[in-house]
C-alpha cells in the first residue's frame, strides 16, 4: 500500500453535510465495524458537497493547542482539534467560501450549466494537522497520473491555508498532484519561491511588501530604536528578517528581538516583558497571528504595562477579539497595515442563516453558539455549558463570527473562490484545435487535470466588485494595504480606523500615504510617541 492511500485510510473521517437538502445528514467514509471506528470518528467533521467540480478549503476552525505526544510506550491518541473552541473567524471565512460557490451556483454567466461542489476540511492552525487534512481530502487521487480517478468529482484546485507553516506542508503534499491552491492568508516571502512552491498562489500580498511598509512607518516617524518580538513559527521568522533587511539603509535600529513561543508559556511571557520594561525603545513591532498573542497580551495586562506603542502585523491588526473595551487601555492607538477590505453584499444574511435551529446536527454549529453565547444548543453530559434560552440570535456585534461590514480575509477567500471558477470558465471556453497544450489542444470538461487548471489560474485575470483580480509568475498578488489605527469607539471598546494606504504598485518613495492628524496614539495620545 502506499503511504498516501495509508494514510488516506487512517485518516478517511466521518463527513458532516452543511446543505439546505440534506440538513443534517452524516455520510462516513467507509467505518470499520472494529474499535478503530472510534478513532476515526473521533476526527473533525469537515462538510462537503457535491457539483461537478469540486474544490478543497482548509480553514483553522479550531486551534489544536497540545503538541502530538511522542511517548512511544503507549498507543498514541488521535490528534484531537475537537477539545478547543471553534475559532469563529475561521468559521466565517469558511461559510464564505460556501457563500462564493453558491453565488457562483447561481450565476447564469459564470460557469453556466456546471456546478461547483466543495470539501472543507480543519487545519487545526498547525501543519501537523494541516497535512492530515490535505490527506484526507487527497482521498481518492491517482498517484499514477495524477489525474482525478474515475469521475469529474475530483479535487482540482485547494483554497488554503491559513498561516504560511500550515501552507508549506499542505503545498508539497499537493504538488505532486499538480494541484493547485490559493491562499487567502498565508503572507511568508518564503513561499514566491516557484522553485519550492511551483503551485502555490495566493491573494494576499506577500510580506516582503509589508516589511517595506512598516520600515517606511517607522522611518516617518522618526522612532530610532524599536523593539521586534516574532511568533515562533515561518511566518515571523521570514517576517523578522525582511524588516531587519528592510532596516539596514535606515536609521532605525532594533533594540531587541524576542520570540513569543508556540505553546505560550509563562516565564518565557514574563521575561520578554522585563526585556520590553527596561528598554527606551517604546513602539514595538510584532508579527504574530492572533492566537499566539492572545495568552501573550493576556500576560501583558497582568503585568499592567503601559506605554507601549503596538505596530501590529497584518495577521493581528484587525483581529477583533482584542477591540473589548478591556483591552483599549493597553492596546488602544495600535498601528498595522491590514489587507484590502472588499465588500460582500450577501455575506451578513448568508451567515444568519447558519444556527442550531437549521442545522440542528452540525457539531461545528453547535460549537460556534458555545463559543459566542458560552451556552449549549443541545446539552449534553459531554459539555459543561448552561443550555442556551433559544433567543440567542447573531447580530453584528458578535463581531467574532458577525463582522460582515469590513471584511479582509474573508473577502480573500470570496476572491479566491472566484479565481478557480474564473479559470474554470476560461477553460472550458477552450476552441479544439486553437488550445494551449499540446497540438493546440484543449482539456477535456469531463476529465480536468489540475494542471490544467493551474494553467488557467496563472493566466486569469477578472473584476470583483471593482477590483481586479489576477497572479503574477510567482503566484502573489497586487500589494494594497490599508494603515489601521486602534480608537476608542462611543461604547469604549476598540474601533479599527482607516488612517492611511501603502500602494506597492507605486513608484519607490510614493507607496506610503498617512493620515497623521487622524491618528490616535498609546494611551489616548494625539502627539507622536517618542521612541529613541
Ligand atoms: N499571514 C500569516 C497568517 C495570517 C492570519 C491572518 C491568520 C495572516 N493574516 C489573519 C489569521 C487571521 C498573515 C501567515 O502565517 O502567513
Amino acid at each position: 500500500m502506499t503511504s498516501l492511500a495509508l494514510y488516506s485510510l487512517l485518516y478517511s473521517i466521518s463527513v458532516l453535510t452543511l446543505t439546505d437538502s440534506s440538513l443534517s445528514s452524516i455520510t462516513t467514509a467507509a467505518p470499520p465495524a472494529t474499535s478503530k471506528c472510534t478513532l476515526l470518528n473521533s476526527f473533525q467533521p469537515g462538510f462537503v458537497v457535491q457539483g461537478d467540480y469540486v474544490i478543497g478549503g482548509i480553514f483553522p476552525l479550531h486551534f489544536n493547542l497540545k503538541m502530538p505526544d511522542h511517548n512511544d510506550t503507549y498507543r498514541p491518541p488521535p490528534i484531537n482539534c475537537n477539545g478547543h473552541r471553534l475559532f469563529p473567524r475561521a468559521f466565517r471565512w469558511a461559510q464564505t467560501m460556501r457563500l462564493a460557490v453558491e453565488e457562483i451556483n447561481q450565476n447564469p454567466v459564470l460557469l453556466p450549466n456546471h456546478t461547483l461542489g466543495y470539501k472543507i476540511f480543519d487545519s487545526c492552525r498547525y501543519p501537523l494537522t494541516g497535512q492530515r487534512a490535505v490527506l484526507s481530502m487527497l482521498n481518492g487521487v491517482n498517484e499514477e497520473n495524477s489525474s482525478m480517478c474515475t469521475n469529474a468529482s475530483s479535487l482540482l484546485a485547494v483554497i488554503g491555508a491559513s498561516g504560511s507553516a500550515q501552507s508549506i506542508v499542505v503545498s508539497k503534499i499537493l504538488q505532486p498532484f499538480r494541484i493547485s491552491m490559493i491562499s487567502y492568508a498565508s503572507s511568508c516571502a518564503c513561499l514566491s519561491d516557484r522553485q519550492k512552491y511551483p503551485t502555490f498562489f495566493r491573494v494576499i500580498p506577500s510580506d516582503d511588501y509589508q516589511v517595506k511598509a512598516i520600515a517606511q512607518l517607522l522611518v516617518h516617524f522618526n522612532w530610532t530604536w524599536v523593539g521586534l518580538l516574532r511568533g515562533d513559527n515561518d511566518y515571523g521568522r521570514f517576517a523578522a528578517k525582511g524588516l531587519l533587511r528592510e532596516l539596514q539603509e535606515t536609521k532605525v535600529c532594533v533594540a531587541y528581538q524576542e520570540i513569543i513561543p508556540l505553546l505560550y508559556n509563562r516565564q518565557t511571557g514574563v521575561r520578554i516583558m522585563k526585556v520590553m520594561r527596561s528598554s527606551t525603545a517604546k513602539v514595538v513591532v510584532v508579527f504574530a497571528a492572533e492566537g499566539d498573542m492572545t495568552p501573550f497580551l493576556r500576560e501583558y495586562m497582568t503585568q499592567n504595562i503601559t506605554g507601549i506603542q503596538w505596530v501590529a502585523s497584518e495577521a493581528w491588526v484587525t483581529a477583533s477579539v482584542f477591540s473589548g473595551r478591556e483591552y483599549y487601555p493597553y492596546l488602544g492607538g495600535t498601528i498595522g497595515f491590514g489587507v484590502r477590505k472588499g465588500h460582500i453584499s450577501r455575506l451578513g444574511d448568508f451567515l444568519q442563516t447558519v444556527n442550531p435551529m437549521r442545522y440542528p446536527g452540525n457539531v461545528l454549529v453547535h460549537e460556534l453558539w458555545e463559543s459566542l453565547y458560552g451556552c449549549s444548543p443541545f446539552p449534553s453530559s459531554v459539555t459543561q455549558m448552561p443550555p442556551c434560552s433559544g433567543q440567542e440570535s447573531l447580530l453584528e456585534q458578535h463581531s467574532a463570527y458577525m463582522n460582515t461590514s469590513s471584511p479582509r480575509i474573508a473577502y480573500n477567500v470570496y476572491k479566491s473562490v472566484y479565481a478557480i471558477a474564473h479559470s474554470l470558465h476560461d477553460l472550458l471556453l477552450c476552441q479544439p484545435g486553437r488550445g494551449p497544450f499540446q497540438n493546440n489542444s484543449c482539456a477535456q470538461s469531463n476529465n480536468i487535470h489540475p494542471w490544467q487548471l493551474q494553467h488557467y489560474l496563472q493566466e486569469v485575470n477578472f473584476q470583483i466588485a471593482g477590483e481586479e483580480v489576477d497572479f503574477d509568475a510567482k503566484g502573489d498578488s497586487v500589494p494594497y494595504y490599508d494603515i489601521i489605527n486602534w480608537q476608542r469607539g462611543p461604547a469604549g471598546n476598540t474601533e479599527f480606523v482607516n488612517v492611511g494606504l501603502f500602494d506597492g504598485t507605486k513608484a519607490v518613495g510614493e507607496e506610503l500615504l498617512i493620515q497623521e492628524d487622524g491618528i490616535m496614539w498609546a494611551g489616548h495620545q494625539s502627539e507622536v510617541p517618542v521612541s529613541v
